[in-house]
């Protein structure tokens, strides 16, 4: 059985998420979405919220469950959670200089491999940054999040 973890901060879940979690699940047997609980975050949706999006907006995708992932560290998360691999989306350059460090120190600190999807180019510029302001400035964000979400932001 194949197990891996999809972390984040889902503040608010989007479509580039749910495309990029729902390729993981073709790829291995157990998909757990982690979402993170970092405390020194300024967070527009609380966990609860957060959780309630994702477990919403990825019901429809088999072997998918949403749990919260505590302040540590995400590879102990995968080893409590006997997950051998981590699954990352990847939208540009920019974001595999960022994450190729962290795939490295997470492969030292508990064995768990690092597997980068590249994104589709519908979704390759959304981010729940940049939908949090445009929807708070009056753009419709509805193309990119699902109907729970979208009711949330505006
Ligand atoms: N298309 C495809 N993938 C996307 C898109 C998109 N449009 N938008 C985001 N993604 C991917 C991201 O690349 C990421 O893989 C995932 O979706 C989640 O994205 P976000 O923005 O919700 O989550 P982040 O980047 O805020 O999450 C950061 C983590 C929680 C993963 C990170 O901070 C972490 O690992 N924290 C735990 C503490 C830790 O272990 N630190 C040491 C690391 S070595």
């Amino acid at each position: 059985m194949s197990r891996a973890v999809c972390p984040g901060s889902f503040d608010p879940l989007h479509n580039g998420h749910i495309e990029v979690i729902g390729r993981a699940a073709r790829l291995f047997d157990e998909v757990i979405v982690a979402v993170s609980t970092n405390y020194a975050k300024n967070y527009r949706f609380d966990v609860d919220e957060r959780i309630a999006f994702c477990r919403d907006g990825l019901a429809h995708l088999p072997g998918v469950t949403v749990l919260p992932m505590g302040p540590g560290l995400v590879a102990d998360f995968c080893r409590e959670h006997g997950a051998a691999a981590l699954v990352k989306g990847l939208r540009s350059g920019l974001d595999f200089d960022y994450e190729l460090p962290m795939a490295t120190m997470n492969r030292h600190l508990t064995d768990v491999e690092t597997v980068f999807v590249p994104t589709g180019t519908t979704f390759a510029h959304v981010s729940s940054t940049l939908l949090k302001e445009v929807a708070s400035l009056g753009g419709d964000v509805r193309p990119f999040v699902p109907d729970a979400v979208y009711r949330s932001l505006h």
